[in-house]
């Protein structure tokens, strides 16, 4: 065994600290408070009875563990699944690692403060308050009253439509892995003639130079069945590359989530020094005219908008919630979501790849006021974009990724006179150097509007509507046409497939009507099926994404009783009318047109 890793789930000490006191009283040795909170999970409904319901600023957290003793040539990382937004970390006092992207992993090397085993005293400061700079963009109070939005401002303040939890949100463990290994490994696949190909490239970490050994065989076997021989490369300067030629494979897709394990082994001086094994799935995305392929077929996309956010929970990830939406999502004949608005837990990535649900993966990008960015921000958008496309990228389920989510919300005019462009176009570069292989998008709102930068550069015209409900309330009729007359003149203008990644009604359960009223279970069933139908009668069209899939509660404000309650699904994941609209759509009509 070359790697291992222990889970530090569970209960932790907790402070607050909004005055910021913290380093300079020498919290990070340690510190004093009556105060547990559980992890994975946010602060602010766990402790909401001691206040913490909205609370924005930093927060200490602290767990004392006994660490085994690492052997010779292995190194500790400490691996953070997720903090929100900004973290610093300490282990005995000591600083080993700062984080400022929430909504992703990230890795402190440990070793020389742990390594020797025992009590080890892990300090974790995590702060939910964001700015201008930072990704996704914030706001503060005063910031309304200076831009004259007094009656938009939200509670706690956001920029954005969900709340901003803050916490802890996904696992730390402690790994403890060979000092000489595997760092890096991206996988892409493509297909010719019924054969796959896997272009496996590696970086590896104090090796130099050796050899890179990688076998192939299918996941559900046991490890000496059925591997293929070894295709062998060689390392040099740290890095190789390799191709597995797979005559017969069985590709990856909805219908069929088939998956290979992929088992890399690295040779230095003659003997093995790492081991890591990936479960990886062989197929191939791409857009063909109006069309987007799936393996060569074509596929239409049905699904939701979702958020991550439970009750109690937060943004905590929380396994039974995940099975369960799994369960929803395949009940109602949804193939596929958005990770809207920030990158999921990566549980929730390898869950999609089991169950061949395809996935729209969104950089937290969203809303960004481009009246407000900043070099810094850009920056920032960047450096997203690099780790989430390196932490999600052999994941046969991501066939799209999304760079942002509608820009210039607000409705600025200078949004349009360069700026928007020039910064969308350093955006866009950057991820398509990245990854070249996979459609790029980025949803456009009403205000964005048909000259959008955003959709001159996207791959697929991504466009979130809500006339019926911000625009003509209660007037589907109306809605409808004005929709239609839309995206026909913008298909007109850019002649890209299109696909309508937002539209939806907020609904309370039990609310009912004959005639169309607003709120009602009738209303929201009558919308999503008549935007349906509209998608459909377009060929143009490649799919559609209700929002949302669920309640999810928002920072309060007179447009919001709680929640958004647009989702098809409760908070508590029961079904509103419009579930079962949506399965007889999606179950009987066939998903390929
Ligand atoms: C869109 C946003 C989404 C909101 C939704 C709504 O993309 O985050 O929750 O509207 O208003 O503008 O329900």
């Amino acid at each position: 065994m070359y790697r291992r890793n222990v889970d530090l789930s569970g209960l932790w000490m907790f402070k607050t600290d909004a005055s910021g006191v913290g380093e300079s009283e020498n919290w990070q040795s340690g510190f004093d408070s009556a105060t547990e909170v559980a992890v994975p999970g946010s602060w602010n409904e766990q402790l909401a009875e001691s206040g913490l319901m909205n609370y924005v600023g930093a927060a200490w957290y602290m767990k004392t563990v006994y660490l085994q003793p690492a052997h010779e040539g292995e190194a500790m990382v400490l691996r953070i699944g997720s903090a929100d937004f900004l973290s610093k970390v300490w282990v005995n006092g000591i600083c080993v690692g700062e984080n400022t992207a929430g909504f992703l992993p990230f890795e402190c090397d440990i070793t020389g403060v742990a390594s020797r085993g025992g009590t080890a005293r892990i300090v974790i400061r995590v702060s939910n308050e964001l700015s201008n700079d930072t990704i996704p963009q914030g706001i503060t109070s005063a910031q309304y009253e200076i831009e004259n939005r007094l009656r938009e401002e939200t509670f706690p303040p956001a920029r954005f439509d969900f709340f901003p939890f803050g916490g802890i949100h996904r696992p730390v463990r402690v790994l403890t892995v060979p000092v000489s290994r595997l760092d890096r490994v991206s996988v892409e696949t493509t297909r010719s003639d019924g054969g796959g190909i896997v272009t496996v490239s590696c970086r590896t970490t104090h090796v130099g130079s050796g050899e890179l050994r990688a076998r192939l065989r299918d996941a559900g076997a046991a490890a000496e069945e059925g591997a293929s021989a070894p295709v062998v490369g060689s390392i040099s300067a740290d890095a190789a590359v390799i191709r597995i030629i797979v005559p017969d494979c069985r590709c990856w897709s909805p219908e069929d989530p088939f998956l290979y394990t992929l088992t890399l082994e690295v040779v230095k001086d003659g003997l093995v020094v790492d081991e890591y094994s990936l479960e990886i799935g062989i197929r191939e995305v791409r857009i063909d005219g109006n069309r987007l392929l799936l393996n060569g077929k074509e596929i239409r996309l049905t699904g939701f908008g979702k958020h991550e956010d439970g009750a109690i929970t937060g943004k905590g990830l929380s396994l039974p919630l995940m099975v369960k939406d799994f369960e929803l999502l395949k009940w109602i004949g949804a193939n596929s979501f958005r990770t809207s608005h920030y990158p999921y837990a990566e549980e929730f990535m390898f869950y999609a790849d089991k169950k061949g649900i395809l996935v729209i993966d969104e950089v937290p990008a969203v809303s960004l006021d481009h009246r407000h960015t900043t070099d810094r921000t850009l920056a920032a958008h960047k450096e997203y974009i690099a780790r989430l496309i390196e932490r999600d990228r052999n994941h046969p389920s991501v066939i799209i990724w999304s760079l942002g989510n509608e820009p210039n919300l607000v409705g600025a005019e200078n949004y349009f006179d360069g700026r928007g462009k020039a910064y969308w176009e350093e955006v866009f570069a950057c991820a398509r150097e990245l990854d070249p292989l996979r459609p790029m998008v980025v949803p456009n709102c009403l205000r964005g509007g048909i000259h959008d930068p955003v959709l001159a550069l996207s791959d697929i015209l991504c466009i979130n509507r809500y006339y019926g409900w911000y625009e003509y309330p209660g007037q589907l009729a109306r809605g409808i046409e004005a929709l239609g007359e839309e995206m026909d003149a913008i298909h007109a203008k850019y002649q890209k497939p299109l696909m309508l990644t937002e539209f939806g009604a907020d609904t309370i359960a039990g609310f009912h009507s004959i005639t169309d009223q607003m709120f009602t279970e009738e209303y929201q069933s009558r919308l999503l099926g008549a935007y349906i139908a509209l998608a459909r009668s377009k060929q143009y069209t490649i799919g559609e994404h209700v929002w949302n899939f669920a309640d999810f509660r928002t920072p309060q404000n007179m447009r919001r009783v709680m929640f958004n309650l647009k989702g098809v699904f409760t908070r508590s994941r029961d079904p509103k009318m419009a579930a079962f609209t949506l399965r007889d759509l999606w179950t009987s009509s066939p998903k390929e047109k």
